[in-house]
């Protein structure tokens, strides 16, 4: 009797909820709507480490299988003339950030692990400027941009860093694989620090008692060949002196995988919320420490193989997001920071066993270079869905990455230095930029429509270690990229009219002539 003279109610109720249900449902589609209208699109830059502009299959390698790689620029849109800032790390790294070009801070250089942070806090980088427009932001992998104000105690909590020039989370390297501390660091705190086990950097001096590369080859399980014989770790001598943090280092073959993972659990756990992932791969620096999984992989010994690994690791990290179902809601920048090296200080048979494999292509040069092989790169943009694939032969620089994503997300935010270049990173226009001022080991060098111009700078034109030509002569040298792509031809005596026009162009936005 009860539940019939209840009826009634139970409909009412029924209704209501189901007219409530609506109104909600209502609600719900045109806030989807408007949403899906202004939804921001994930942005991940993959950003490679020495990695060459002839190290790819879609960029000409016949010899080394990169079929992740190949996925990104063969879907996306695949720059044949896409620059680093430098030819070297720290100075790439700053430029792609901050979109300021690395030779106007004098700290752009490559960092010991012990340098200070290179970026002002106050400074607009990219994901500060995503961060404004509502987007966790974090990096995994290497940084290399200094830590701290000077004198870091890495029992204590490591700032500034990566987490007050706009990350919201980080997990990093310091600076590079070959350098001390050989700890990550995780939000500014030594993962798997023990307090017990206190550990103290110097790039000075050993610390007692503590064996080196140089005095006890015996512990080597890789030769150094220039350079890195210092502290021992895992069988590995550095760059720098260390002492404790013995279960806080990290062991090289399970870097890959460690950042991987990193990267693949940031990907889940920020799915729903616009993100921005600074993936920044250790590979193909030196050491090369593949996974055991990869050893032999590429025939190429430990250079070849890392680099196989990294493009498994591209491979995993694309399932990921295709798995989350953000695939085609996210901007893959893909790009390496500087041009490839052989020989960079470890007997790893890089130069013994490269066979036919060209890491620069027919670029001259190589890292350390003002030749083209230093600072031109493999350089990808990806978006399933969005871009449509093609070869664009605009020249484009990661400087403008900042300006040209700010642009994307609906921020007027700009670099001093960067360039809005979003229709061209999206495939849409090939009209990129018209000149470009490139940086290596403190010297600059200049690129306008198809000529490059390298100023007079004094110095060996080859360092002999690595056995790159960097690019140093006393006359200046011009070249005309489209006819002479390996620079072979120096047109400044021919062509002074052309030579005075790059000059003139270079001097007026470097402020000086370079040295003679
Ligand atoms: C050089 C190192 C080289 C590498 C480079 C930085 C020596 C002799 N050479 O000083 O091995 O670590 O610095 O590379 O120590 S970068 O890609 O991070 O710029
Ligand atoms: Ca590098």
């Amino acid at each position: 009797m009860k539940k019939t003279r209840n009826i009634p109610f139970v409909f009412l109720a029924i209704f209501t909820l189901l007219i409530s249900g609506c109104k909600e449902k209502n609600k719900e589609n045109t806030a989807t709507s408007s949403a899906e209208e202004t939804k921001k699109p994930n942005i991940i830059f993959i950003y490679a480490d020495d990695l060459g502009y002839g190290e790819l299959g879609a960029y000409g390698a016949t010899e080394l299988k990169t079929p992740n790689m190949d996925i990104l620029a063969n879907g996306g849109v695949k720059f044949t003339n896409g620059y680093a800032s430098s030819a070297t790390c720290t100075p790439s790294r700053f430029a792609l950030l901050t979109g300021m070009y690395p030779w106007r801070n004098s700290k752009a250089h490559i960092l010991p692990g012990t340098a200070p942070l290179i970026i002002d806090t106050a400074q607009l980088t990219v994901p500060s400027m995503l961060q404004k427009q509502g987007y966790f932001t974090g990096i995994v992998g290497k940084w290399h941009l200094g830590l701290g104000n000077g004198n870091v105690d890495w029992n204590q909590t490591i700032a500034p860093g990566p987490n007050e020039v706009g990350f919201d989370y980080s997990n990093i390297m310091a600076a590079t694989q070959d350098r001390v501390p050989t700890v990550y660091i995780e939000n500014g705190a030594v993962v798997g620090l023990d307090p017990n086990d206190p550990i103290e950097i110097s790039y000075k001096k050993n610390f007692e008692g503590e064996p080196t590369g140089k005095e006890n080859p015996e512990l080597l399980k890789m030769k150094w060949h220039h350079g890195h014989n210092n502290s021992i770790v895992n069988g590995i001598p550095r760059i720098g002196f260390m002492k404790g943090g013995e279960k806080a280092k990290w062991v090289d073959e399970d870097m890959a995988d460690y950042f991987l993972k990193e990267a693949q659990q940031y990907v889940s756990e920020h799915k729903n919320k616009p993100f921005f992932l600074y993936y920044a791969l250790q590979q193909p620096h030196v050491p090369r420490t593949p996974h055991p999984r990869f050893v032999g992989a590429s025939g190429m010994g430990p250079r070849g193989d890392v680099i196989v690994e990294a493009d498994w690791c591209i491979g995993e990290l694309l399932k990921t997001l295709e798995k989350e179902g953000i695939l085609e809601n996210t901007l893959i920048v893909f790009s390496s920071d500087n041009g490839p090296v052989l020989n960079d200080g470890y007997y790893d048979d890089a130069v013994e066993k490269i066979g036919n494999h060209k890491p620069a292509g027919k670029l001259r040069g190589g890292k350390y270079s003002l030749f083209e092989a230093g600072a031109r790169v493999p350089f990808i943009t990806y978006w399933k869905g969005q871009i449509q694939p093609k070869t664009s032969d605009a020249l484009v620089s990661q400087i403008d990455l900042l300006t040209s994503i700010a642009a994307l997300v609906g921020s007027k935010d700009q670099g001093p230095d960067s360039h809005n270049l979003l229709d061209v990173f999206m495939g849409k226009s090939d009209n990129g930029r018209k000149e470009l001022v490139i940086e290596a080991t403190s010297r600059t060098a200049f690129r306008s429509g198809d000529w490059a111009y390298i100023p007079p700078h004094k110095g060996n034109a080859l360092i002999k270690s690595v056995n790159i030509e960097i690019g140093n002569d006393i006359e200046p040298q011009l070249y005309n990229l489209k006819e002479d792509l390996e620079q072979q031809h120096n047109l400044a005596t021919e062509n002074p009219e052309k030579l005075k026009e790059l000059s003139d162009a270079f001097e007026k936005i470097r402020g000086i002539k370079e040295a003679k």
